[in-house]
């Protein structure tokens, strides 16, 4: 069916049936329909847990039941087959569910294929040598490339959501894994111009590249791009060649070094140490501060949040969002960091499980915890990471720095009512109200 009818027939928003030329993709009324909307909200979630469960895939973890679930939940975006808005909301919650469980599997492919992740120091600048700078989210094939480049002479170099594979012992080990180079994914033009090295994609997040490095650009796995050669499998020997024959990188120190690799069970260690510093005041909050950053310019909101919280806060952080705040020197409260890299997108499992650790062991819901999540939005993952957070009861969400595309006041209105969902404004006037000072 042509996608005017689709419109057509959805059109809860003007209560009218209208075809043929006087129906756009906006509607009759110059909006996209709740069920449409509600529709791609499906798409959208089932698109981020459909990367975490390939990255599981690939180091062999697997799980029916997400299948079957993304098979139901895909069928029912179809056209002619769920009209129902509360149901595609309640498959929302399911989905959300669902990705719970799957960033729990992708969680335990990492932990047991590299071990548990151990905060570790990531220098920011380069050394001399050959160099392959490695983005996207995927540990199997930086593993590979690791694994293969070992002795080579060649220096590894991770980029935007790859910092997080610094802190796992199985990788670290690895002593030419050297550092990170730029930040979230839409430097990538400027960094891959800046340093004439090898690079390989190996996950969304990619951009069209530029003609100055696409030859010395390689995909892997999911990732494609136009004119740039695509590795079938792990064997990274092109990379490694295309690496040898490119000049040497000069030493360059970079300006600031970057802590990552708290995992569940580090922090956990010091939750005796947290619970004896909250009821004596010296902490007053945590926040989690991530989430998928975008070039938007009201963006400079969490560095600005960030850098404006008081000294008894503590800010956890995931996600290429980091990259806004992770390079602020905010010290520590008793030896307790105030900055906490949690890792990756797909470790938001790890922040759920250690509020849920600190709501029990603080006797108290998960809401009643003094704990406030502000998230950057951008719409791809962070929307099934969204609903695993309302699905586990999570309310009072701050969310920026744009809306998700698909919402519209309708179902604005359902996220305020049942999740007390707010949008970040001014970042000064945001902490006043959760601190409540
Ligand atoms: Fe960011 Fe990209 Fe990982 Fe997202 S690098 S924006 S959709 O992939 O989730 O944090």
């Amino acid at each position: 069916m042509a996608e005017k009818e689709r419109l057509a027939m959805f059109c809860y928003q003007c209560s009218q049936t209208v075809r043929g030329t006087g129906c756009t993709v906006k509607g009759v009324c110059g909006k996209v329909p709740t069920v449409a909307r509600l529709q791609d909200n499906l798409i959208l979630t089932t698109k981020g847990m459909a990367a975490y469960l390939y990255h599981a895939r690939e180091l062999g973890y697997t799980d029916p039941e997400i299948d079957a679930f993304l098979e139901r939940a895909f069928y029912a975006t179809f056209t002619n087959v769920n009209f129902d808005a509360a149901d595609l909301v309640r498959l929302a919650v399911e989905a959300g569910e669902m990705n719970v469980r799957t960033m729990r599997l992708l969680k335990k492919a990492h932990i047991e294929t590299y071990g548990e992740p151990e905060p570790t120091e990531v220098q920011t600048g380069t050394i001399k040598g050959h160099g392959i700078i490695v983005t996207g989210h995927g540990l199997k094939a930086l593993g590979a490339l690791l694994e293969q480049t070992e002795g080579t002479g060649i220096n590894v170099y991770t980029h935007s959501e790859l910092l997080p594979a610094h802190g796992y012992p199985g990788l670290k080990r690895y002593k030419h894994l050297v550092g990170n180079l730029g930040k979230a994914w839409f430097d990538q033009k400027k960094l891959f111009s800046k340093y004439p090295v090898a690079i390989l994609g190996t996950s969304n997040c990619v951009l069209i590249p530029r003609e100055e490095y696409r030859e010395r650009m390689f995909t892997t796995g999911p990732t494609r791009l136009p004119g740039v050669r695509h590795i079938d499998g792990y064997d990274y020997t092109p990379v490694i060649e295309k690496a040898q024959s490119l000049p040497e990188l000069d030493e360059e120190p970079g300006e600031v070094v970057l802590t990552t690799g708290f995992s569940k069970s580090v922090v956990l260690s010091l939750k005796d140490k947290i619970k004896q510093l909250v009821e004596a005041g010296k902490i007053r909050h945590f926040f989690l501060v991530g989430g998928c950053d975008s070039p938007h310019k009201k963006a400079g909101y969490y560095r600005e949040f960030v850098r404006l919280l008081p000294q008894d806060t503590i800010v956890l952080t995931l996600a290429c969002g980091k990259f806004r705040i992770n390079d602020l020197n905010l010290g520590n409260i008793e030896g307790i960091p105030r900055l906490i890299d949690l890792g990756q997108c797909n470790d938001s499992i790890v922040a759920i499980d250690i509020a849920q650790a600190l709501a029990e062991l603080f006797g108290v819901g998960i809401n009643e915890l003094p704990l406030t999540l502000v998230l950057s939005w951008m719409e791809q993952k962070a929307v099934a990471i969204l609903w695993s957070l309302l699905a586990l009861g999570i309310k009072g969400i701050y969310l920026g720095p744009i809306l998700p595309a698909w919402v519209n006041d309708d179902i604005l209105k359902v996220l305020r009512e049942s999740y007390d969902l707010r949008l970040i404004g001014d970042p000064e006037e945001d902490i006043k109200q959760i601190l409540g000072a």
